[in-house]
């Protein structure tokens, strides 16, 4: 390490953008100002009083100015956000609140006068709950055309002053999630064992994209646009070629089932081979409206685990049930990596290699975004406060996650032209509340939620060539 004591800034810079990811729901707070209505996550937040609540978090709403300049300082010029349609389209499917849709529009002015690109989600999983109770959100097809007008709205609103947007932040959570487990909000459970409501958000996802994507290309016609897609790397617990093939069947209920549509105009074959109930099609003209929907290819990446044959069995892969299942452990009972905060991910830069090395080949290279990528630090590295903000394990952490990204751009033809960090800020992380922190910037929630940028964003800004490190990193204890 140098003078600081953090790790050495590596020779060879990133060839890529550094951008900084957030989402409405985690950080905005404000949750009943200017005629916001209630989404699906409020509803489950106010059912689960033990963890910790979204009404304020981050204060966002309020603090937007001072985010702004702290990316200023270090030289961050793409900020992705989300637009909560609670705030812009209360009832859901009525009509348009000024006062909700000017927050994002002073937003949006802030950003570019600070010279900064917005990038922007239009949904982030915070659906109107008047969605939910009136016919079932996801489950019903009405989604396709309110999702739309929604969509019309900020397209019309910010279209002329955004470039960047995606329609959808990982269907495959909020599907499986919201309507398979019940994990998430709104809590439902597939009722008929063979994932039907996860097929039926799926199909109205795709029907919803395919729609507002028609609408974008008009009236934002120099726009880029695509969907935030999440996958776990599969890695065939054994060489032999039952798992091999089980962990491809795998990656392709989870990914492959949302971009093989959009690419291909079709589901992969495994998947139509174990088609339920026949609740897939894709008719003509849903296949021609998805082509070209993706300007680039928006890969959500963090995790591993290991895919073994079940034979005869039945296990969960991503949205279906197939004769796969996964773990985190070896046959010999080794971590497929080092822990994190998240009990559900373990750090694996070998696997994000791999994970776009696969995404680049099958869809004939298409241009890559990494949309989010980082961690919440485990208490077991020891950086508690005050040394928090002294995050030498999320600098190791992005280190080798981005250099596995530079080894596949230079070694296997990948084209990956940004990345942005999950967190700009510490955040409300969804069922985990504030006890995991993703944040570049910590936030004292005990204090007024002020803010504190830690080691990593100014790291990170002197590696990308962003500041000088001029932008000191603060030594206060907090
Ligand atoms: C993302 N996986 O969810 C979300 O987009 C963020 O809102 C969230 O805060 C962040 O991850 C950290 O949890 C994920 O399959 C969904 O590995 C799926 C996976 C990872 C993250």
């Amino acid at each position: 390490s140098d003078a600081s004591g953090l790790p050495p800034i590596p020779a060879e810079r990133p060839p890529f953008f550094l951008g900084v990811a957030t989402a409405a729901p985690q950080i905005e707070g404000a949750v009943a100002e200017d005629g916001r209505s209630r989404s699906i996550w409020d509803t489950w937040a106010a059912a689960h009083p033990e963890n910790d609540s979204p009404n304020v978090t981050d204060d966002f709403y309020h603090r937007y100015a001072e985010d702004i300049r702290i990316m200023q300082t270090y030289g961050i010029k793409h900020f992705r956000f989300s637009v909560a349609w609670t705030r812009v389209i209360p009832d859901g499917n009525g009509s348009t609140n000024a006062a909700g849709l000017g927050f994002y529009s002073r937003l949006v002015d802030a950003l570019l006068a600070a010279g900064i690109e917005p990038v922007v989600t239009l949904y982030h999983w915070d659906l109107p709950q008047v969605l939910q109770d009136r016919y079932g959100g996801f489950l019903n097809e009405q989604i396709v055309a309110d999702f739309t007008h929604y969509a019309t709205v900020v397209f019309e609103a910010l279209g002329s002053r955004v470039t960047y947007w995606s329609t959808f932040n990982e269907p495959a959570t909020f599907c499986v999630s919201g309507y398979g487990s019940g994990w998430h909000a709104p809590s439902l459970r597939d009722q008929q064992g063979e994932q039907g409501y996860v097929w039926e958000c799926h199909n109205n996802v795709l029907r919803a994209h395919a729609s507002a994507v028609r609408e974008f290309r008009r009236l934002v016609p120099n726009g880029k646009i695509g969907m935030n897609l999440a996958v776990q790397w599969s890695e065939p617990r054994s060489d032999s070629e039952a798992d091999r093939a089980a962990a491809e069947r795998h990656m392709e209920f989870e990914l492959a089932v949302w971009s093989d549509p959009v690419y291909r105009g079709d589901w992969p074959a495994s998947v139509k081979e174990r088609n339920p109930r026949g609740l897939m099609t894709i008719t003509p003209e849903l296949a021609a409206a998805l082509r070209g929907s993706f300007d680039m290819y928006m890969l959500n990446f963090y995790t591993a685990k290991y895919v073994y044959y079940l034979s005869g069995g039945w296990g969960m892969a991503g949205q279906g049930v197939i004769d796969a299942a996964d773990t985190f452990n070896a046959t010999n009972g080794a971590s497929i990596g080092p822990e994190t905060a998240s009990s559900w991910f373990k750090e694996v830069p070998w696997a994000f290699r791999k994970q776009l090395k696969w995404v680049s080949d099958r869809y004939n290279r298409p241009v890559m975004w990494v949309t989010e990528n980082g961690v919440a630090v485990p208490d077991s590295a020891n950086e508690l406060l005050p040394g928090v903000l002294n995050d030498t394990y999320r600098i190791n952490f992005y280190r080798d996650y981005m250099q596995a990204a530079m080894a596949a751009i230079s070694q296997d033809n990948v084209d990956i032209q940004g990345y942005f960090c999950w967190s700009l800020l510490d955040n409300w992380e969804w069922t985990s509340g504030f006890k995991e922190r993703f944040g570049l910037v910590y936030v004292d929630y005990a204090n007024n939620q002020a803010r504190h940028p830690k080691q990593s964003l100014a790291w990170l800004s002197r590696w990308f060539g962003l500041s000088s490190g001029a932008a000191q990193v603060s030594t206060q204890s907090i």
